[in-house]
């Protein structure tokens, strides 16, 4: 018999707002930096282009339609037994501008009606504040987070949906995945810095950077510290039971070999991919590592006077994570770099991969857990996690995803032994538990959902709803509260 989970544990599934709503032009939202992002597919990767192209497929323009169909999505999260459903807020909804002065009402109508339905199914909801989402007029007007007045424009943005669904939301998230701006490919997606031509976008990290270009990214990176840690202040303010936490990609990392020189460059990428972005939101300051890492880079920070408090009062409640595979780094040459999920290194022989070059790694799951744990002691929440694979529909409907069922059981068994080793875990939030678009390729056949949604990569389709078998075992799962796997 397994154990069960903590009694008031939060298990759920986690979409994004440029990934499944769709409406992208509708109620008078404005043009987001996903809604330029064409399809691409493992071979061809997506393309950003500087504006709308008459002849390009950009699969958040209609997406799965949740923005109309968001009741019976719930309905089915409801018959899960979701305790919690982290969605994002499009900020181009609320600020079609992003610089706006006032607020859209349309927009903040839309979300009241998400978090009432929400609620009404017996769901807490989790809003994601900034997911890959930007409004498209501060990455032309201000190249994005590069210019520290984006910084008011977000916490006006904050101040406006914490007041207008106090009561309604309590937890918080500021940034997805905001370390993706360590990474050369950060600077678009996650920073909103207009590149120079049509780009391709993530690639696979050989992406070649100037100095300018890397230092650009870090000081974007700095001004999203200032703008999250006053967004954590404002939030508690307004409403004391308002939990705000960071969300950072989970980048676990193993050393290659035991070559002492393959360690010290797993130790670097740890620090600089995992640890800095969770210092700076968790204790409120920068790491002492960060100082030789931006001085052997050029990366002369400006730091405005006051920012060094603004971070150490601004410190988010929880740590919140992606997670879906571990990396492995070497420092010898010859090895052959493959990708992951923003992920780089060596393939790790141990472990295999999904269909998309994932590497599958229960056990780093356990062991990120217990690294962040013994780093921080702040409540930890998984809020993305899944396998990305292709489902066949049978004759009668139905789908058999044994390969999702396995991946979520032995994580969930990783997330039980973490657990156990005394991490204080609060919740589950596997990704795109309803098929969505991918981030990464922009296809919808790269499916990670609980439910199947009749659409491909062309954009055809039904855009019905159906139930896998992963369905029925999670709602299993979480009748018995973990025990039932
Ligand atoms: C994370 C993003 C999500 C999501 C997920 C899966 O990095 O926060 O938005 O999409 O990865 O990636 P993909 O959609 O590329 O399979």
């Amino acid at each position: 018999m397994n154990k069960e989970f903590p009694k008031d544990f939060l298990w759920g599934g986690a979409t994004a707002a440029n990934q499944c709503e769709g409406a992208w032009n509708e109620d008078g939202k404005g043009m987001s930096v996903a809604d330029l992002m064409t399809s691409g597919s493992r071979k061809s990767p997506r393309r950003f282009t500087r504006e709308l192209c008459s002849d390009c497929f950009y699969p958040s323009h209609e997406a799965i339609d949740q923005y109309h169909h968001f009741k019976e999505d719930f309905a089915l999260f409801g018959e899960m037994g979701f305790k919690v459903y982290r969605m994002s807020i499009a900020w181009s909804r609320i600020f079609p501008n992003g610089d706006d002065r006032l607020p859209n009402q349309a927009g903040l109508d839309h979300y009241r009606k998400v978090f009432e339905t929400l609620k009404a199914n017996g769901i807490e909801p989790l809003a994601t504040l900034s997911h890959y989402e930007m409004p498209f007029h501060l990455v032309e007007k201000y190249n994005g987070w590069l210019d520290r007045r984006t910084i008011d424009f977000f916490v006006n943005y904050c101040q406006t949906v914490f007041r207008e669904y106090s009561g309604l939301v309590k937890y918080w998230l500021t940034f997805n995945e905001i370390n993706v701006l360590t990474t050369s490919f950060g600077g678009l997606l996650a920073g909103g810095m207009m590149p120079q031509t049509d780009t391709t976008l993530l690639l696979t990290g050989q992406a070649k950077e100037t100095p300018e270009e890397i230092a650009a990214r870090f000081q974007a990176l700095h001004h999203q510290f200032v703008a999250s840690a006053k967004a954590v202040q404002i939030a508690h303010a307004i409403d004391p039971n308002n939990k705000v936490g960071c969300m950072v990609a989970g980048m676990a990392v193993y050393p290659y070999s035991c070559n002492p020189a393959d360690m010290i460059a797993t130790q670097k990428q740890m620090r600089l991919g995992n640890y800095l972005c969770g210092d700076v939101m968790v204790r409120g300051t920068y790491p002492a590592f960060a100082k030789r890492f931006f001085s052997e880079n050029h990366i002369d920070l400006k730091l405005a006077e006051g920012d060094a408090e603004i971070l150490q009062k601004g410190k988010v409640d929880f740590y919140s994570f992606s997670y879906y595979s571990s990396g492995c780094v070497s420092t010898d040459e010859e090895l052959v770099k493959t990708s992951g999920n923003m992920l780089f290194g060596v393939p790790n022989p141990h472990l295999k991969a999904s269909e998309w070059g994932w590497t599958i790694d229960p056990s780093g799951l356990r062991y990120y857990l217990n690294e962040l744990y013994d780093r921080y002691q702040v409540p930890l929440m998984v809020v993305e996690n899944g396998l990305g694979a292709e489902d066949k529909v049978e004759a009668d409907g139905s789908i058999h995803d044994t390969y999702r069922i396995e991946y979520l059981r032995e994580h969930v068994n990783a997330m039980q032994e973490a657990l156990e080793d005394g991490v204080d875990l609060m919740g589950y939030t596997p990704w795109g538990c309803i098929d969505l678009v991918s981030a990464s390729t922009g296809e919808m056949e790269k499916r990670y959902g609980f439910i199947y949604v009749d659409k491909d990569n062309a954009g055809n389709g039904t855009l019905s709803r159906s139930r896998k078998d992963s369905f029925y075992w999670y709602k299993r799962l979480i009748a018995s509260n973990g025990t039932e796997r």
